[in-house]
């Protein structure tokens, strides 16, 4: 067995186990898992001792310069991939939203082409807003090319908003092809309604933004959309659940034999509504916004459950003076907080070391469900034989401070500032090579490639 690189004496985590074992790596892929000390020679000897060796993560919701109404997030992929190296993440899946007038497959297949420019490797979800007849012959090339789910939205009536039958087709169809509908829901009447009647009140500013957007407008749509998965017999991704409910409506769902799955995001499971009563609410308008502490509480304990499918970003890199110029309104405001940089460590910090689960839970919800309910597990996800040898080795009792100045997202702020962290990675590779090197950038070359997905989950 010959070895370019060996990462040695560490505790190798991955989703259903953990234990010590060196890793082998060869071709930029893991070749082995050996008894430690039992590694062949390589030219690059990494020494973990101490540390915890995972996969890195796979972050499954990750907005790329994303363009929502007048405001554009101010991140490419060199940009957005360097800070989700530093925090672990080794492989993102951005979106690839229409504008009016723009087709799916166009868009996607145009930011398919700036995976390139990444430190590491990404993946796409699509995204339909109308049907029309052109849609399936769509839905099948982007299937086709490995572009397999679609991003859905029951909200932002005359933007990204599907009616309840564009839904049901795009499931059907996708469903026939071997993809899947990531779906972001909150009934638009129920939000529309709290919108009126804040602005009729005065209060639609930032620091309402938890009133503007009702938990059971997620609720309500959540359990629709459900209806029209088992309907149709379709799998179906519900993005950012935000609430316990929505996520027992679809764990209810899965009892019934329904492929429903469940991600959260790092910020509902950190922060709470209180945030919107501080000097700067508008830095954390995000949508679903952020909910009270009892309901933060209650969603974090669905990832010890094992409800909760998958833990992503949400990453939207927007900067304080967008999010001020529109503070007074939260109906014209930019929606989204920079995290894909923060999403591993502030989650092991309070998931793992303060309320102990499990590293391997850690595990399989950062990094190896996203690449199964993505398409990209086995290649993606695991330290298995064959699989990418993208890795993050962590110091797991190191302690730190979150400062946005000490960050690399292309943004002023970040909605951790201050908090302490335990835990962070030290030294990530990506398909072999070390990128990051004791927190140092070691190798800026862009050498991303855009993930075709297989048939998903
Ligand atoms: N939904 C997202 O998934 N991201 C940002 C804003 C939104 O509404
Ligand atoms: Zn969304
Ligand atoms: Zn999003």
């Amino acid at each position: 067995m010959t070895a370019d690189v060996v990462v040695r004496g560490g505790t190798v985590v991955e989703a259903g186990w953990s234990g010590p074992a060196d890793v082998v790596i060869a071709s930029g892929r893991v070749t082995a898992l050996a008894a430690p000390g039992t590694a062949p020679a390589a030219a690059t000897v990494i020494d973990a001792t101490g540390r915890l060796v995972m996969p890195g993560g796979v972050d499954p919701h990750c907005h790329v310069g994303f363009t929502s109404g007048e405001f554009t997030s101010l991140d490419d992929y060199r940009q957005c991939t360097t800070a989700a190296v530093f925090g672990g993440t080794t492989t993102i899946v951005d979106f690839a939203i229409p504008r009016p007038g723009e087709n799916p497959a166009d868009v996607a297949y145009a930011q398919r082409e700036k995976a390139t420019q990444g430190l590491c490797d990404s993946a796409l979800h699509a995204c339909v807003v109308e049907w029309d007849e052109t849609v399936p012959d769509q839905l099948a090339a982007l299937v086709n090319d490995g572009i397999s789910t679609v991003k859905m939205f029951t909200t932002y009536r005359g933007e990204t908003m599907a009616d309840e039958d564009t839904v049901l087709r795009t499931m059907t169809e996708l469903a026939r092809l071997g993809g899947m509908v990531v779906i972001h829901c909150e009934a638009d009447h129920i939000v529309g309604d709290a919108q009126r009647r804040c602005a009729a009140a005065d209060h639609i500013g930032a620091a309402n933004m938890a009133a503007t957007r009702p938990d059971l407008a997620e609720t309500a749509s959540v359990a629709e959309i459900l209806a029209i998965a088992e309907a149709v017999e379709a799998p179906v991704y519900f993005v950012h659940q935000s609430t316990a409910e929505a996520v027992e409506l679809v764990a209810a769902a899965r009892r019934r034999g329904v492929r429903a799955y469940s991600e959260t995001v790092a910020h509902h499971l950190i922060l709470d509504d209180s945030a919107y009563n501080g000097t700067h609410p508008e830095r954390y308008v995000c949508c679903p916004p952020l909910r009270s502490s009892a309901q933060v509480k209650a969603l974090g304990r669905h990832l010890f459950t094992g409800e909760v499918t998958t833990i992503g970003s949400d990453h939207c890199c927007y900067d304080t003076a967008q999010k001020e110029s529109r503070a007074t309104d939260v109906r014209a405001m930019p929606n989204g907080l920079p995290g894909v940089e923060t999403r591993l460590p502030v989650i092991f910090s309070e998931y793992v070391v303060r309320q102990n689960l499990p590293a391997t839970r850690f595990v399989e919800l950062t990094s190896t469900n996203p690449a199964r309910t993505n398409g990209l597990y086995p290649r993606k996800g695991t330290l298995l034989p064959g699989a990418d040898a993208d890795i993050a080795i962590w110091n797991p009792t190191v302690e730190w401070q979150i400062t946005s100045t000490a960050l690399h997202m292309a943004t002023d702020y970040t909605p951790y500032e201050g908090m302490r962290i335990t835990g962070r990675p030290e030294t990530v590779l990506v398909r072999g090579r070390v990128v990051v090197d004791q927190g140092d950038l070691q190798d800026p070359t862009p050498g991303g490639r855009h993930l075709k997905s297989g048939p998903v989950i």
